[in-house]
């Protein structure tokens, strides 16, 4: 049985190395740096995943959904930098189609988090929860169509804007703001404010991304995709230690 399999990860092996038919396009040059914070970036992911999901353990059961949801983006993210790993390797090409699926699925995983840590410490009402889900679907959506050319971009980055700028209202004077001020819980108020502000300046980081790279004159490729891979680093993989940090220090005082 374990000769037989040993045979096929060997063929699997090979048939992996064979397909790489050209090796000037195929494989990562020494010089080619987005490609490698491609594949760091990638590898963090990974990291992170496995990571968070070992964690489940160590924390309290009601903090294990937030640190279950933070592996569940670290892992779709993963899986996504993969795919736009080669693409950049093989291509040099912008892979925005990954990158929107990923962040069609990751961003509202995000938001809801500030539900889920709400939910740890003390009772929210579920209106928060659907509130930041639809205020993140209708950001994706605009910007999606806006860049698929469905509307006209501009149209597009307003919806983006207008629908960031509700889910910021929500986590800062909304009900999902009140009640992180009225929980009492001092490392949750902790978190709950450095959460905030990765959604207010790590997600800053891509429109920046977007501006440099798409409109100062032509499309600079290398710029827009360093800073998505640094801002994903940011609102990905900190995002998830920060939410971490927080059910294990919960976990502990209980
Ligand atoms: C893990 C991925 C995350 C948190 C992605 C966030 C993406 C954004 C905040 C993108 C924002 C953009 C605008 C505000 C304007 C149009 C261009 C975008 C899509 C880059």
């Amino acid at each position: 049985m374990s000769k037989l399999r040993t045979l096929i990860l060997s063929a699997v092996a090979l048939l992996g190395l064979s397909t790489g038919a050209n090796a000037a396009t195929a494989f990562l040059p020494t010089d080619d740096f987005v490609g490698i914070s491609f594949w760091l970036i990638s590898m963090g992911m990974l990291a992170a995943t496995a990571f968070f999901f070992m964690e489940q353990a160590n924390v309290g059961i009601q903090w294990r959904k937030s640190v279950n949801v933070a592996g569940l983006v670290t892992g779709i993210a993963f899986i996504h930098y993969m795919y736009m790993r080669a693409v950049w390797v093989e291509t040099n090409d912008t892979p925005t189609v990954y990158r929107y699926i990923d962040w069609l699925i990751t961003v509202p995983l995000q938001l809801i988090q500030f539900y889920l840590i709400l939910a740890a410490v003390r009772k929210v009402p579920i209106g928060v929860f659907w509130r930041l889900l639809i205020g993140s679907l209708v950001m994706l959506v605009g910007g999606y169509l806006g860049e698929a050319g469905f509307i006209p971009p501009f149209l597009g980055f307003v919806i983006w804007m207008a629908g960031w700028l509700y889910v910021l209202y929500e986590i800062f004077s909304g009900e999902a703001g009140r009640a992180a001020a009225k929980s009492g819980n001092r490392a949750l108020g902790t978190t709950f404010g450095a959460l905030r502000m990765i959604v207010t300046i790590g997600w800053a980081i891509y429109p920046l991304g977007y501006i440099f790279g798409y409109l100062t004159g032509g499309v600079d490729t290398n710029t827009v995709n360093i800073i998505y891979n640094l801002a994903d680093f940011i609102n990905k993989i900190a995002f998830g230690v920060i939410i971490w940090s927080c059910a294990v220090a919960n976990s502990r005082s209980r």
